[in-house]
């Protein structure tokens, strides 16, 4: 994804659009060297790229300080000579509006821009997984993203406990009804596997 963005930011270059290629990665890829590759090719183009960098702390059992040199992945972007910055990736108000002022600042013909959103995986990717049962407990109960921008709500009053009550009752039932759709529909068929993947030609099976 990383590499593959740069080919679609170039196209929208080439054709004078504003429009960006967002790419999201976990904090896993950020040592590999297509990561790094990117951001140098990005940066030297002035690529219409937004880099989305979900630091939740783990790649599998993996601690991000165990293998990298800093736990702080925006650093990394600094070196390539992009706007890079690090957010609260728990705080919706401020992962929304990093992201709105990385947006304008691509649109603008500035280039490439790089958001480190800081988080916490909740669920392991295997069972046997192990963490430590106090920073489980932190994530868990003080900086749950939902919570937190709940409690802002109140505090702000911009809307009710009511209110909030019943756009979480709506959207508890509409994701009911897209995991019923999803188990109720035909699984798709093998000849589909291709579609909409290439664009205008047949690829030619050698
Ligand atoms: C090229 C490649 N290497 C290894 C894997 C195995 N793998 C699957 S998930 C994962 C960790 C990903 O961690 P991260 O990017 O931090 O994402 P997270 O699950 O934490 O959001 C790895 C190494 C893979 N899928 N692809
Ligand atoms: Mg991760």
């Amino acid at each position: 994804m990383m590499v593959t963005a740069l080919g679609v930011a170039l196209g929208f270059q080439m054709q004078g659009r504003d429009d960006l290629a967002a790419v999201i990665v976990g904090d896993g890829t950020s040592g590999r060297g297509e990561w790094h590759e990117s951001l140098n090719l990005a940066a030297t183009w002035k690529l219409p790229v937004l880099y989305c960098c979900i630091n939740n702390g783990y790649a599998i059992s993996t601690a991000v300080g165990d293998s990298h040199a800093t736990e702080d992945l925006y650093e990394f972007a600094l070196a390539y000579k992009m706007p890079s910055v690090l957010v609260d990736g728990n705080d919706i108000v401020a992962a929304y509006l990093a992201t709105q002022e990385a947006v304008d600042s691509i649109r603008a013909g500035n280039g490439p821009y790089f958001i480190e959103y800081k988080t916490w995986r909740w669920q392991g990717i295997f069972s046997g997984e192990f963490r430590p049962p106090e920073e489980v407990r932190y994530w868990k109960e003080e900086r749950e993203p939902i919570k937190m921008a709940r409690e802002r709500i109140l505090a702000e009053g911009i809307a009710n406990e009511a209110t909030l009550d019943q756009i979480k009752e709506e959207v508890d039932a509409q994701i009911e009804a897209w995991i019923t759709f999803a188990l109720q529909s035909p699984p798709p068929e093998p000849a589909k596997a291709t579609a909409d993947i290439y664009v205008g030609w047949e690829v030619e099976v050698r």
